[in-house]
């Protein structure tokens, strides 16, 4: 199977998150995205593409423009206001707040588009991440040009992004706009099957009341887990997507035997829906060893993951979501990609 990677990911380089009430070193950094494509490449999955230069069009069938543009134009604002580091923002336009005023000022806009205080935005951020949904992008086209199976190695992630907002170290939602892309070239139906350990709460919104993009989740379950507010077991779609989204949260120490009977759920979902192509949300962080997670995968059980995956026979775009255990990253990633196959 193909590998889609791009350099210009690599330039979004947080140094610090805010974290357990604390400022700690950044756990989503360049070096994830290295290590997994020296491993691609020490265990030959296949060749390794560039990305394609996609228009902002794409981005903008999922994401509002004026976020679009906010981004882009952040860190020019940000330097102008004499600011130096990278930002995270500090208060929220939450309930009794207005909601319907034009902010100008840095500081408000920068909790306008966020969701939380935990995702650094710095001076190459944008770059990146428009380079990332590009890598997601390409990798859509590879499966639109018939490939059966094929891996976006995106970075920064993508799935906590919604229309308006960024946080969960998300800018773009690459699974979301690679999904609308194989939507907007012809597949009639597309299913996404995120499997990072955070519910996609993200993906799941712009998708919600949608019948024509079926999102399944397998995740900690939100009570005990970032991001709290989404991903519960009686969210199920709404109006025209009422059933075509389904989620599977599960308890803290979750191992691979207690995770596999929601796997098969899931898997029977997607047979019944016959997706024209599926996106998988490829997380790794229910990796025993993550930082900051709480699940018991072991290494040998991405193997498994992957064969299960390529047993529901449709073409399967991969894209890389979280995972943090950055030594073990690359080895977890490449074992999902070769127990798929392909
Ligand atoms: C894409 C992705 O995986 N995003 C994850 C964002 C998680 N952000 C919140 C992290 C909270 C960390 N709490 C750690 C508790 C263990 N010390
Ligand atoms: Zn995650």
């Amino acid at each position: 199977m193909k590998t889609v990677f791009s350099d210009l990911q690599l330039a979004h380089a947080p140094a610090q998150e805010i974290s357990d009430g604390e400022l700690k070193p950044a756990v989503e950094i360049p070096r994830r995205a290295e290590i997994v494509l020296e491993t691609v490449r020490q265990r030959k999955v296949g060749d390794v593409v560039g990305s394609e230069e996609f228009p902002i069009r794409p981005l903008q069938r999922v994401h509002a423009s004026h976020y679009v543009s906010f981004l882009e134009s952040f860190w020019g604002r940000w330097t102008e206001a004499g600011r130096t580091k990278e930002a995270f923002p500090f208060v929220w336009p939450i309930r009794s707040l207005r909601q319907d005023v034009e902010i100008e000022h840095i500081d408000g806009l920068l909790g306008r588009y966020s969701m939380d205080a935990g995702t650094p935005v710095g001076e190459f951020t944008y770059q990146a991440a428009r380079a990332s949904a590009n890598t997601a992008l390409t990798g859509a086209k590879l499966i639109l040009d018939g490939e059966k199976s094929a891996f976006a190695l995106c970075r920064p992630p993508g799935h906590h992004a919604g229309f308006d907002f960024y946080g969960g170290y998300c800018f773009f939602n690459n699974a979301a706009v690679a999904a609308q892309y194989l939507r907007d070239y012809g597949l009639n139906r597309v299913a996404i099957l995120d499997v990072d350990y955070h519910h996609g709460n993200g993906t799941q919104a712009l998708f919600y009341d949608r019948p024509d993009v079926l999102f399944l989740s397998i995740h900690a379950d939100p009570k005990n887990e970032y991001p709290y507010f989404l991903g519960f077991a009686d969210e199920t779609g709404e109006h025209a997507g009422t059933g075509f989204t389904r989620n599977w949260p599960l308890p803290l120490g979750t191992d691979w035997d207690a995770y596999t009977p929601a796997l098969e759920e899931a898997c029977r979902w997607l047979l019944v829906y016959k997706p024209d192509a599926m996106i998988v949300s490829l997380g790794l962080d229910c990796f025993e060893n993550d930082p900051i997670s709480g699940f018991r995968f072991k290494s040998e059980d991405y193997i498994l993951l992957g064969q299960r995956l390529a047993k529901v026979g449709v073409p399967t775009l991969f894209l890389l979501e979280g995972g943090y255990a950055v030594d073990a990253l690359g080895t977890n990633c490449v074992n999902v990609l070769e127990g798929f196959g392909g």
